[in-house]
């Protein structure tokens, strides 16, 4: 059928720009992680917190994907990164294509750390390679325990889940295990940081592990 073919090729067109991403990355010895979550879970928080942290030690740009405005990538220039904004004029997802062109406006080789802030989402951006090392996702606690079991794809398709807003677990009489029993239970692998950008209890550990990555990548650039 003429649709599946045009999906199809869709998706072929999507690979294809993914790994010529990828590859442009790697040899610019950058990492590059693509942050999803359903809209409001913290995304853009996260990332401000973690430019004033790791700012004067990690050179990293931000890639701010939006459907119309530019308010999130107000607030991470603001920060002191180089940013480049994407209007998807209504699409509910990045895709390699236009991450593409973004990249071709960019220094990669001034950068350690690059930042792809999805469309806030939990379902269409999970099927969009973009070229990136690891796909992060945030779990805010108000969006209730369930959300792993109702959308799959998105817990299965990520390595890491920062679980934001903790802060409000006491008001929500919320457990956190009970938050990681169930993302275990469809992704077991998964890497689970429990995080507050309010008051940022849990972020050292998000700081670390990006620091750990950020060296493995330089280091096989350079063996390359
Ligand atoms: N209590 C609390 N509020 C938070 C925390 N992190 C973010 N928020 C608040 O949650 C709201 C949404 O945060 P954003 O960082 O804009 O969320 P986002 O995921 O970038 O949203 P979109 O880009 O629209 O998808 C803001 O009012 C933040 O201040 C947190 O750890 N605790
Ligand atoms: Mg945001």
């Amino acid at each position: 059928m003429v649709t599946v073919k045009l999906m199809e090729n869709v998706m072929k067109a999507n690979e294809a720009a993914a790994e010529a991403n990828a590859r442009r990355m790697e040899e610019a010895g950058i990492f590059a992680v693509d942050m999803m979550s359903s809209p409001g879970s913290g995304k853009t928080t996260i990332l401000e917190r973690t430019l004033d942290a790791l700012g004067g030690e990690l050179r990293t740009a931000v890639i701010e994907g939006d459907l119309y405005t530019s308010r999130d990538a107000e607030r991470v220039e603001a920060r002191g990164a180089q940013v480049v904004q994407i209007n998807t004029g209504g699409a509910c997802h990045l895709d390699a294509k236009v991450v593409q062109q973004a990249l071709e406006s960019m220094d990669l080789q001034g950068h350690d750390l690059l930042f792809i802030e999805n469309v806030g989402n939990l379902i269409c951006p999970a099927g969009y390679r973009l070229g990136e090392s690891e796909r992060v996702m945030v779990l805010s606690v108000t969006e209730g325990v369930d959300k792993p079991e109702k959308y799959p794809a998105m817990f299965r398709s990520c390595s890491v889940a920062l679980v934001n807003k903790i802060d409000l677990l006491e008001v929500l009489e919320m457990d956190i295990r009970e938050v990681a029993d169930e993302i275990r239970r469809v992704n077991p692998r998964m890497k689970i940081l429990p995080v507050s950008a309010r008051t940022g209890e849990g972020m050292e550990a998000w700081y670390e592990w990006l620091r750990v990555e950020v060296r493995r990548t330089r280091k096989s650039a350079v063996r390359a």
